[in-house]
């Protein structure tokens, strides 16, 4: 590679690997292989190496006519964000959803899914997680949207809003929310719960407070908070900031 890049300099890494946090800047993401995906650059953000998550999330950067080459998916529920580029057909349940930058799809365990970038580059989220079973709750159903199209709901606790992809109800394990502030937002209350977050930064930039340390993140960068994991966000920069939020949720830790 010609020319110096900011990852020639050690000291100008923000990656951070702490007890109860991660985080990962595109400066550090490497890139893998998954199975069953050609031409496909697969670089994991979290799996249950990161103990004690008890999910995956992968950034996927299709190149043009990439995809998976057999239904992927079994033995897990899948929900897939189309980040930027042409956008991903998916084929699940007998139909196929075209999806394009803030599209996205869940399917609920035991519903496999074909993935393809019919048209030019496209970069998505997957997250991954085996599906918790409670007796007598109704399983969930398939869900596929655009975040444009989902209620932005305000939420004083944050000092933002916030936009459930996926129903809240307790048939779901798993909420996919995306978070936006505007320019000076800040939460009302350092949070402290039972449940782990994998955060991927969409836009703008901002501090989080993250246990004992204060972290600047911007669009492009994951953090994984475990369950427990003091936490406090607070807008900076001069444009709306905003992250696409996982978080377990209707269960009782158990
Ligand atoms: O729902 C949440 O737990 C959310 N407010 N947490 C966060 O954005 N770090
Ligand atoms: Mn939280």
């Amino acid at each position: 590679m010609n020319g110096t890049t900011r990852a020639d300099y050690v000291s100008a890494n923000r990656g951070r690997v702490r007890d109860s946090y991660i985080l990962m800047c595109p400066d550090n993401l490497v890139e893998n292989s998954l199975p069953h995906l050609h031409g496909v650059v697969a670089r994991p953000l979290a799996t249950p190496r990161v103990r004690p998550a008890a999910f995956g999330e992968y950034l996927l950067e299709f190149e043009p006519g990439g995809g998976g080459t057999r239904p992927l998916g079994a033995g897990f529920e899948n929900f897939l964000y189309v980040l930027d580029g042409d956008g991903l057909d998916i084929r699940a349940g007998g139909e196929t959803h075209s999806l394009t930058p803030g599209g996205f799809a869940f399917l609920p365990q035991g519903t496999e899914f074909e993935i393809l970038a019919p048209g030019n580059a496209t970069r998505a989220l997957w997250v991954k997680r085996r599906y918790e079973e409670v007796d007598g709750v109704p399983a969930p159903e398939p869900v596929t949207g655009h975040v444009e199209e989902v209620e932005h709901i305000r939420d004083e606790s944050i000092g933002g809003t916030y936009a459930p992809l996926l129903p809240l109800d307790e048939r779901y394990d798993m909420a996919m929310n995306v978070m936006r502030f505007d320019i000076g937002a800040r939460f009302t209350m350092v949070e402290v719960h039972h449940q782990e977050h994998g955060l991927y930064m969409l836009e703008g930039q901002g501090v989080y407070y993250l246990g004992d340390d204060h972290l600047e993140v911007a669009e492009g960068d994951f953090v994984y908070m475990a369950p427990y994991c003091p936490q406090y966000f607070y807008a900076t920069g001069s444009t709306r900031a905003g992250y696409l939020l996982y978080k377990d949720i209707n269960r009782d830790g158990f």
